[in-house]
């Protein structure tokens, strides 16, 4: 039986990258008088490292101006990715980035049925502090019954090491929850710790092949366009069937009937 969600946040929770990430690495180069910038389509392919320091490290292997010396790249890539958390939580408080809709009902749906809440994700913490206080108050964490970030594992995702972290502090067994993600990285982290997992399409990964999930979707908004389809026996309180939001009760439903799907049916 269902009893936990555990979260994404970049790209699940949040457009972070398209609204946030990307924009703060630009600032961040821009600051320290680099030429470096990254358009859409060069941070689509970087996407592909998790880690904000690990992406910018990459990065530099096909650049110029990166220093020669392994410590110095290292440390220019520190203090860059100091400077683009900075800078992405300071467009956070600006209100650069908003929650997507449909996340902060089925958070207070799910927080309501007595479900226990988690955030896995390979972002920093001081991202997740700003992006969840400023959408959900001060208080947010006492909403979380465990919030485990980059800094928490000693492999990101697609390791499933965040994952098996969550399920041990939460006591509970891979098949009592449900991970909730937007990116092939995230999906293979979560089918790897053998968690079922819940696609929402993010504008980084609109178009990705995604294998194994129990069931994707435009985002948890939108009842239309989901694989497996949400039929009439499953509109929950929405009046029109299939128009409204994803509920509780739809996650329920494709949890119990658990079968893999894939985006090609
Ligand atoms: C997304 C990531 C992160 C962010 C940037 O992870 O790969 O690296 O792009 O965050 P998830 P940092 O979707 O699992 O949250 O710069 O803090 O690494
Ligand atoms: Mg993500």
């Amino acid at each position: 039986m269902l009893q936990a969600l555990l979260w994404d946040v970049d790209g699940t929770l949040a457009e972070t990258e398209r609204d946030g990430h990307r924009v703060a690495f630009n600032r961040a180069f821009e600051s320290m008088a680099l030429p470096w910038r990254w358009s859409e389509t060069d941070y689509g392919m970087l996407l592909r490292i998790t880690g904000g320091r690990e992406r910018i490290l990459a990065d530099m292997r096909r650049r110029a101006e990166a220093p020669a010396l392994a410590d110095e790249r290292q440390a220019l890539a520190r203090e860059l990715h100091r400077r683009k958390n900075r800078l992405y939580a300071e467009l956070v408080r600006e209100g650069a980035v908003a929650l997507r809709p449909g996340v902060p009902e089925l958070i207070d749906e799910a927080l309501a049925a007595g479900l226990l809440l988690g955030i896995t994700t390979t972002t920093s913490r001081s991202n997740v502090e700003a992006l969840l206080e400023r959408h959900l108050g001060r208080r947010w964490a006492s909403r979380f019954a465990v919030v485990l970030c980059g800094e928490d594992v000693a492999a990101k995702k697609p390791d499933p090491e965040v994952y098996l972290r969550a399920l041990a502090a939460l006591r509970i067994g891979p098949l009592q929850a449900l991970a909730i993600e937007d990116s092939p990285g995230g999906v293979a982290a979560a089918c790897a710790a053998e968690v079922p997992v819940l696609v929402t399409r993010s504008a980084c990964f609109a178009d990705d092949t995604v294998e194994g999930a129990i069931a994707i979707g435009p985002g948890l908004h939108e009842r239309r366009g989901w694989t497996p389809p949400l039929g009439d026996a499953d509109a929950g309180t929405d009046d029109d069937a299939g128009t409204g939001r994803v509920t509780l009760a739809d996650l329920r439903h494709w949890h119990t009937r658990m079968e893999s799907v894939s985006q090609f049916g």
